[in-house]
């Protein structure tokens, strides 16, 4: 029986970790060997990622991984997707990365709202968000009218880590497919997307389909025997690749942390007008099959709420009392609409919430066990009206979901989401997107078969809880 480590470096937009995998004899066992904050931060109004300090937590954390399993066989990186660098010919940075909260795309939203925006889904499959990589790119073209002749290349971040790690440059699929100019009915990038944003096609490659070792990491002394595997750059391929379906059901997907992202596996988008009002995004598996998708609001909502409080939670054991007096307060007879964009990087969350109940002449909660109610019962209801929409829209019936992610293990949004959407949610306190992005090393690397075989097997060894709807 042989013994297989991997380490799975996940990047989300508030904290990142490195995990070490041990795949034993069809068993995984998790390991974290770092965790560490990670934030934008606001210069002159503009959000920004500290790159640097990212690379320099990876590097340490595979170290760490290293120590824990001296024959560190792999690594992959995942992050969150749509933010990018561009680099010059010498693989230089050529400007700090952009975060996607960042209000310079606002004008750029209602622009193509006004003019392009059929065309644009009709191409792409992807709706108009503020925090596309088409939008964001379009609004330092325009500022910068001589950055093509400068910079040579684009690559989103998780492409950019496997850079610095192996030195290959490529630009994998699933996180390609959240630019929004990747076509929707193939897998290389669309020429028409690209004109119509006025972005050099050189600035991409490919894109390349997850799954294929991109080399041995370069510039860590001791690690040079470590491979890196292109592993779905999107965090959120990757969870739903470790959600452990099985084949007699009919499930439908929530990967819940700082966005719910609901959705499901397919083998054809899910396109047209309808799907586009409905701001369907048609994201790829890393084998660029189609992973399409609603983005909810999420438990930012909640995180951000938090510091209007100074008895927020700081410890698991805080947590479960939050949620246990959240539970015990009534259900809120109104609630917030999750899809309001006010909530999307507001200076005070508490504020915008209670801006938005001001509107509608509904009071606004007093405790924080109160918003953390509301908060999630919205999201919820939000994720029911998304089931429903895909219902609506395909034709299927969905008869569980599954959800991983941090908001797996909290109680209270499982339920409302059973709730309201009446159908069983079954909770697999798992970290998916390093599970997924783990198996994703273990295939390529010949030790699994396939995505189906790592499910089956991960499903043997997962404790679940079921919510039914009452
Ligand atoms: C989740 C996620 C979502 C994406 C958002 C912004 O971490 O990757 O899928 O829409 O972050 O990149």
């Amino acid at each position: 029986m042989k013994t297989i480590h991997t380490a799975a470096i996940d990047l989300g937009a508030t904290s990142g970790r490195v995990i070490a995998g041990v795949y034993t004899d069809g068993k995984l066992d998790m390991q974290e060997a770092h965790r560490f904050p990670n934030q934008f931060h606001v210069i002159r109004e503009r959000c920004y990622w500290d790159v640097p300090g990212l690379h320099t937590h990876i590097r340490q954390g595979l170290l760490k991984a290293k120590e824990m399993a001296p024959g560190l066989a792999s690594c992959g990186v995942d992050t969150w997707a749509v933010d990018s660098v561009l680099l010059d010919g010498d693989g230089r940075l050529v400007f700090p990365a952009h975060a996607y909260r960042d209000e310079r795309t606002l004008p750029y939203v209602d622009a193509l709202a006004k003019g392009g925006v059929d065309k644009v889904y009709e191409w792409t499959g992807i709706p108009n968000q503020a925090i596309n990589t088409s939008l964001q790119l379009q609004e330092l073209l325009d500022l910068y009218p001589a950055l093509p002749e400068i910079a040579q290349r684009c690559l989103l971040l998780s492409d950019y880590f496997n850079f610095l790690l192996s030195g290959v440059q490529e630009n994998e699929i699933s996180n390609a497919s959240s630019t929004q100019l990747l076509e929707v009915n193939g897998t290389k990038y669309s020429r028409d997307a690209l004109n119509f944003f006025g972005i050099p096609s050189k600035w991409f490659h490919g894109p390349s389909l997850a799954g294929k070792l991109l080399g041995k990491v370069v510039g860590i002394e001791g690690l040079e025997e470590t491979d890196v595997v292109l592993v779905p750059g999107h965090d959120t391929a990757c969870a739903f690749d470790a959600m452990p379906t099985d084949p007699d059901h009919t499930d439908i997907y929530l990967s819940s942390g700082t966005w719910s992202l609901v959705g499901f596996e397919s083998d054809t988008p899910v396109a047209g007008p309808e799907a586009m009002v409905e701001s369907v995004s048609n994201e790829r598996i890393g084998d660029g099959r189609y992973r399409p998708i609603r983005n909810i609001m999420g438990l930012w909502l909640l995180e951000q709420t938090l510091p209007a409080f100074r008895e927020r939670p700081r410890s698991d054991e805080e947590w479960e009392e939050l949620i246990r007096a959240a539970e015990a307060e009534p259900a809120p007879g109104e609630l917030i609409d999750v899809t309001d964009s006010a909530l999307f990087n507001p200076a005070s969350m508490k504020g915008a919430i209670d801006a938005q109940l001001q509107k509608r002449s509904i009071k606004h909660p007093e405790s924080l066990s109160d918003y953390t109610r509301l908060i999630c019962e919205s999201l919820g209801a939000g994720h029911a009206t998304a089931v429903k929409t895909f219902e609506r829209l395909t034709g299927k019936k969905f008869d569980r979901m599954l959800i991983v992610g941090g908001g797996s293990k909290n109680r209270l949004l499982c339920q409302a989401t059973a709730n309201h959407s009446g159908i069983p949610v079954v909770s697999f306190s798992l970290e998916g997107t390093a599970v997924g992005n783990i198996a994703n090393q273990l295939i390529t690397l010949g030790a699994v078969k396939d995505l189906a075989a790592f499910r089956a097997r991960l499903l043997g060894q997962l404790q679940k809880t079921v919510y039914e709807p009452e």
